[in-house]
């Protein structure tokens, strides 16, 4: 029975998928390195580090450790630049409602992110108070797609991980959700991934509490 929802945060409930496009778009023009939306695509749902490697892949010399600390500061902080303009308007279509629906039906609601940031941005889009635990990068050692970060919720939240569905837009997070033993909702991008459970365009598309009724029906 699903008791409990939990939702990754960049590119499900927020918009700030754009903002680290536009973060790391700026870093590697200013070091020339090659950085287009297509390979935006593959740093969805990964940690800061590893979509730093996968932006050098295409860098023609090699950088220290400690240089791509330095880069990856760099693009954080024209990342905190952006997150910090963010408001209500930035949530994405049928996020407040279905959180709304879901808390209206008895469902729990959390976050699943990888990102480092993810407190500033529930704060600064005021969505924070609507979930009861929060699991993120700052908390795990292993980002999607290992299925830590919503383990990781699901304790917090002192549920089995099967009574959990969760969220996503990206690869990764979808095979991490799938990992962890839970139903997956697949949005955006990766709607129809094989390993979700369903799928849909954006949020406003699905009525996930209506999904959940029949589900825990069965
Ligand atoms: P930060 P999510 C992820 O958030 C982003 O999709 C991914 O692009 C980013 O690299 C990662 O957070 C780490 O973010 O640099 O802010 O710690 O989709 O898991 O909510
Ligand atoms: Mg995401």
């Amino acid at each position: 029975m699903i008791q409990a929802v939990i939702f990754d945060l960049d590119g499900v409930l927020v918009t700030t998928d754009d903002s680290h496009y536009e973060a790391w778009k700026q870093m590697a023009d200013e070091e020339g390195i090659p950085f287009d939306r297509q390979i935006n695509q593959r740093l969805r749902g990964v940690s800061r580090m590893e979509s730093l490697e996968i932006i050098l892949e295409k860098s023609e010399r090699p950088y220290t450790q400690d240089e791509k600390r330095n880069l990856a500061e760099r693009k954080n902080s024209y990342y905190v630049a952006l997150i910090n303009q963010l408001t209500r308007d930035a949530l994405l279509p049928g996020a407040l409602d279905t959180v709304h629906a879901l808390l209206d039906m008895g469902i729990r609601t959390a976050i699943g992110s990888s990102s480092k940031n993810a407190p500033a941005i529930l704060r600064q889009t005021g969505i924070a108070r609507l979930f009861e635990a929060v699991a993120d990068g700052n908390q795990i050692k292993h980002s999607k797609p290992d299925p830590e970060v919503f383990l990781l919720a699901a304790s917090l939240l002192q549920l089995p991980a099967a009574d959990c569905l969760v969220v996503e837009d990206a690869d990764a997070g979808v095979v991490a959700g799938a990992r962890a033993g839970m139903p997956v909702l697949a949005v955006g991008a990766v709607a129809g991934h094989p390993l979700a459970d369903l799928s849909a365009p954006t949020l406003a598309d699905i009525d996930l509490a209506a999904w959940i009724r029949d589900y825990n029906r069965k």
